[in-house]
């Protein structure tokens, strides 16, 4: 559909590229999306637009709190544990309570809205894991423009390893995770999604050489001029699937970080929890893994724990007894990302390894490319030239 931008627009346009400061490029922005139509031909524009807005209100702030001494290029918060997950939603959502539950943290719990304004960190104990939760201020409509709290929510949102999205069951829930997915979109976090199978290695001369130009749906002619609208115009493009303009666009965006996310539901006492379920999937289909906090126990605890997709690894030498703590590592990894957490010049000697829980026998022996499952034994053999260091 035709965005039918007007002069005026393409006049602001100009402006945003003539921008010298910061404060010049929020104003040229904020103009822009005034200026923009409303309506589904340049919906894109717009979030684009917001994006950018979202990025440059950080970089102020950011900027703003070196000047006075504190503070850092970001408000993210040191990561402890196996993975950190933010708990993000609306004010009074619940975060404080559930954060409150499940760890020793002891943040404040009030019936007004924005009562935690700072960042809230605590460590979930999950058998033998620990999982950092960190409690973040609360998101509205509009945080990504710089309401309510600011921008600064979303920013610590951005550098955790997942998202929990913190969902109030008795009040308008899907408008709540909405409004989530939209600021988190506005300020480069895109939620269970994954950038496109596409890439772009730029190279000094040579023009663009496109491998699977059919797969983009747009023509080879528009894929060149989107490439060179980024200033890319010497580069091996490789496409692997179907790619719209969007997609391209979206995985040309440095900007963009993509992140797991779930939703935690608060507030369900007697409320009919199959009706919330079936709202949730009527709108959002299968995207989001849903769990209901109604008892704050282990079964709370370990329906976290798979929802970070991460597995449980014991590694034993031969004739020894298996490590104690686990080795946590992304679900999907094999017998050679173990070797490589333990020592990188040990993955290079791996010959192969047993392994107890997920083979069909105690101690099978498996390649290095085998993958692994939650609470996998594992026992690595090097070849004989590989000696542990002491
Ligand atoms: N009935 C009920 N009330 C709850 C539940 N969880 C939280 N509340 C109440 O909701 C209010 C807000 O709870 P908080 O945990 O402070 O919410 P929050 O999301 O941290 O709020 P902000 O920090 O202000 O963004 C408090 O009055 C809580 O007692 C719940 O499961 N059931
Ligand atoms: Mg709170």
């Amino acid at each position: 559909m035709p965005a039918n931008l007007t002069p005026e627009y393409f006049k602001a346009e100009a402006r945003y590229q003539q921008a010298r400061t910061i404060d010049e490029k929020i104003l040229a922005t904020e103009e822009l999306i005034r200026l923009a139509p409303k309506h589904k031909g340049t919906e894109k524009l717009l979030k684009m637009l917001k994006r950018r807005l979202a990025k440059l209100r950080q970089e102020l702030q950011a900027k703003q709190a070196r000047r006075v001494g504190r503070g850092g290029p970001s408000f993210a918060v040191r990561k402890e544990g196996a993975a950190q997950v933010a708990l993000v939603g609306a004010p009074n959502s619940g975060k404080s309570t559930v954060l409150h539950q499940l760890t020793a943290a002891r943040p404040k719990i009030g019936i007004y809205p924005f009562t935690t304004q700072h960042p809230v960190p605590g460590m979930m104990q999950f058998e033998d894991v620990q999982i950092q939760l960190v409690e973040v201020p609360a998101v509205i409509e509009g945080s990504s423009l710089g309401k309510g709290l600011g921008a600064q929510p979303l920013s610590i949102a951005r550098n955790a390893d997942v998202i929990a999205l913190v969902i109030d069951a008795s009040t308008k829930l899907v408008e709540q995770v909405r409004i989530l997915i939209n600021e988190l979109e506005a300020a480069g976090i895109k939620l269970n999604q994954r950038p496109p199978k596409l890439s772009v290695q730029r190279r000094i001369t040579g023009g663009i050489e496109v491998r699977g130009a059919g797969m983009f749906k747009g023509g080879e002619a528009e894929l060149k001029r989107i490439l060179q609208e980024h200033r890319i115009h010497n580069a091996f493009v490789t496409i692997d699937e179907p790619v719209t303009a969007e997609e391209l666009e979206e995985s040309l965006d440095e900007s963009l970080v993509y992140r797991r996310a779930f939703i935690l539901l608060t507030k369900c006492g007697s409320l009919d929890l199959k009706e919330k379920f079936k709202l949730l999937e009527r709108e959002f289909g299968g995207r989001f893994q849903t769990i209901a906090v109604q008892e704050a126990g282990e079964g709370l605890k370990r329906a976290i724990f798979e929802n970070l997709d991460l597995i449980r690894i014991y590694t034993k030498r031969p004739d020894k007894e298996q490590a104690k703590r686990p080795l946590v590592l992304p679900k999907g990894s094999t017998v050679f990302d173990v070797a490589s957490a333990v020592h990188k010049d040990f993955a290079r000697e791996l010959e192969f390894a047993r392994v107890w829980g997920s083979t069909r026998f105690p101690g099978q022996q498996v390649p290095r490319e085998y993958a692994l499952q939650d609470k996998d034994i594992v026992e690595l053999h090097a070849s004989k030239s590989y000696s542990p260091r002491r």
